[in-house]
């Protein structure tokens, strides 16, 4: 292998991505003095908040929790709108800490990373660019997201639509206008249930193809005032403590009870103030939701018959009701999600009665009918987990792809979500079989950056040249997230978690369910006993 000569190619540590986790990995790295390059594809930073602009866009964790807390002063300069602002704040937030730390000069944007391959003899990755630049890192490190590669449905006769088509996922950045249209939106998990209330002010009419329906509680949205900013901010040792903590990293703990404990009035009492005060309160009333099917079942049905008493058409509550358990699909919170459906312009096509059959030049046409639309919306979702890692050609020891050592992602094996055996020096922030999706991204994000830093630190100070997760820890790891998944109802959910969303995808459950507190404990035992785990070489 041949390294370009030039020093500047030459550097400690890449970083792909320059959303949340990469903007911070870059500022510990700098902190702690390595060289360090970040590829970015879009002209900006944000990550999922660069291209995730489409309408009514925002994130579902509270906006207090959604931000870093490793800077007191960040904190405390930074003042949040609402509950749970939209995408335009998110995005001017994540900018402003990029300035903040001088974060964009050691971002080269509008590149994508094609392939990553470790040279054995020489100890390094050799990262190359759609650009054309090769640079040679010591560490690489994918801060690439977790739902970040969109899904297109191949839907026959795709290209063939002679209107305007979208992706949520890559929303254009000028204001798209639907007044005057009718406009067709396909999917209905959060970009759909959140850009559908929108658009249907909008447009002149508005038709939702649904292939599964969800359950989905109220936002209870609100600006903050003055004053409640001011508490937060004074807040700031209690809210990180509770980001580090917290089962999802947030303000929430599971509930004492079992759902089967309480008697039907109490129960009702709590689900209901649960709707009232919004989000996920209900989620996390009980400590069994998620691996009782008869509980399940019961707060599922006090959110059908809200859906029932909000839709006025009997018919079109009924197409609108699910039948999953709920929270085995990422729990969703709305903004009149449900009231959108007693608005004369919108109308639902239920296509597991009907499937799409294709997609013609003037709308969409279904087994039982043809709906005529001047815009389209996919809302359908990402490839999760693995889908933006196997885009870029990554390949370990004696040539072996993630892709084909995973299976595709039949097997998707790591140690600690961080880490792959033959993959030496390289770490996924946010990677599959770690918490990441199962809570509030900063919080889980802000506990990898640190560790892999605090690790890269730990090696130069010990002279380890490489460090490689051993096979043996890395089953065990494997064994323990598919054991934990397994006695939760998760498992028995077609999701974007189990790939189940994409087709020809094997599915699994890579997510570790055991909670983010608990999953800092096991990494912060492993760093303290000496990175147990790992083999270590030195050269
Ligand atoms: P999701 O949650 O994966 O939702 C995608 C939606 O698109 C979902 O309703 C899918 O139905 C639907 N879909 C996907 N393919 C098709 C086809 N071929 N035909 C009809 N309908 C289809 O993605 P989102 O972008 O909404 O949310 C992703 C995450 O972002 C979210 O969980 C938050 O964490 C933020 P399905 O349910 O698969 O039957």
């Amino acid at each position: 292998m041949v390294y370009s000569q030039d020093p500047q190619n030459q550097v400690d540590a890449v970083v792909l991505g320059a959303g949340f986790s990469g903007l911070y990995m870059l500022y510990r790295l700098r902190e702690a003095g390595f060289s360090t390059r970040v590829f970015e594809a879009a002209d900006g930073v944000g990550g999922v908040w660069y291209w995730n602009r489409y309408p009514g866009a925002r994130c579902d964790s509270e906006s207090v929790y959604y931000n870093y807390t490793f800077s007191e002063e960040l904190f405390k300069e930074w003042s949040w709108s609402s509950r749970y602002p939209e995408q335009p704040e998110i995005l001017r937030y994540l900018n402003y800490v990029a300035d903040k730390f001088e974060l964009k000069p050691d971002i080269t944007f509008n590149t994508r990373v094609t392939s990553a391959v470790y040279d054995e003899a020489a100890n390094r990755w050799q990262v190359k660019t759609d650009t054309g630049e090769t640079v040679s890192a010591k560490y690489f490190i994918t801060g690439v997201g977790c739902i970040s590669s969109a899904n297109v449905p191949n839907i026959p006769g795709l290209n063939d639509f002679e209107g305007q088509a979208y992706h949520t996922g890559h929303w254009p950045h000028e204001k798209v206008d639907f007044t005057g249209k009718r406009v067709g939106v396909i999917g209905t998990g959060s970009s759909g249930i959140q850009s559908i209330p929108v658009i249907a002010k909008e447009a002149a009419h508005l038709t939702v193809f649904q292939r599964t329906p969800q359950y989905s509680v109220p936002a209870q949205n609100h600006t903050y005032t003055k004053e409640f900013v001011e508490e937060v901010k004074n807040k700031y040792s209690e809210i990180r403590r509770q980001m580090k903590e917290t089962v999802a990293g947030l303000r929430f703990e599971f509930g004492e009870q079992s759902v089967l404990d309480d008697p039907p009035e109490v129960r009702r009492q709590k689900l209901q103030e649960g709707w009232e005060k919004g989000g996920w309160e209900i989620l996390f009333t009980y400590n069994d939701l998620l691996a009782n099917e008869e509980g399940n079942e019961l707060v599922a049905e006090f959110i059908r018959e809200k859906i029932q008493e909000i839709v006025d058409d009997p018919e079109t509550a009924k197409k609108l009701t699910p039948d999953h358990f709920y929270g085995t699909k990422r729990a969703i919170v709305d903004t009149d999600y449900f009231e959108t459906y007693n608005r004369d312009n919108v109308r639902l096509v239920d296509v597991k009665a009907s499937p799409i059959e294709a997609i013609t030049p003037k709308g969409i046409r279904t087994t039982d009918n043809e709906y005529g639309l001047d815009a389209l919306v996919f809302a359908t979702g990402f490839d999760g987990m693995t889908g933006s890692l196997f885009k870029i050609d990554i390949r370990g020891k004696d040539g072996v792809s993630l892709k084909e050592k995973w299976e595709n992602g039949a097997k998707t094996r790591t140690y600690l979500g961080l880490t792959t055996a033959g993959f030496p020096n390289m770490f996924m922030l946010t990677g599959p079989e770690s918490p990441s999706v199962l809570g509030n991204m900063p919080a889980t994000i802000e506990q990898h950056v640190e560790w892999v830093s605090d690790c890269i630190n730990h090696l130069r100070d010990n002279q380890v040249d490489v460090m490689e997760a051993e096979s043996q820890a890395e089953e065990e790891w494997s064994a323990h997230c598919k054991e934990l998944a397994d006695a939760t109802l998760y498992t028995k959910t077609d999701s974007w978690y189990t790939g189940a969303n994409i087709s020809g995808k094997a599915r699994g459950f890579p997510i570790y369910v055991g909670g983010y507190g608990a999953y800092r404990e096991i990494c912060d035992d492993v760093a303290v006993n000496g990175y147990k785990g790992f083999s270590f070489k030195q050269v």
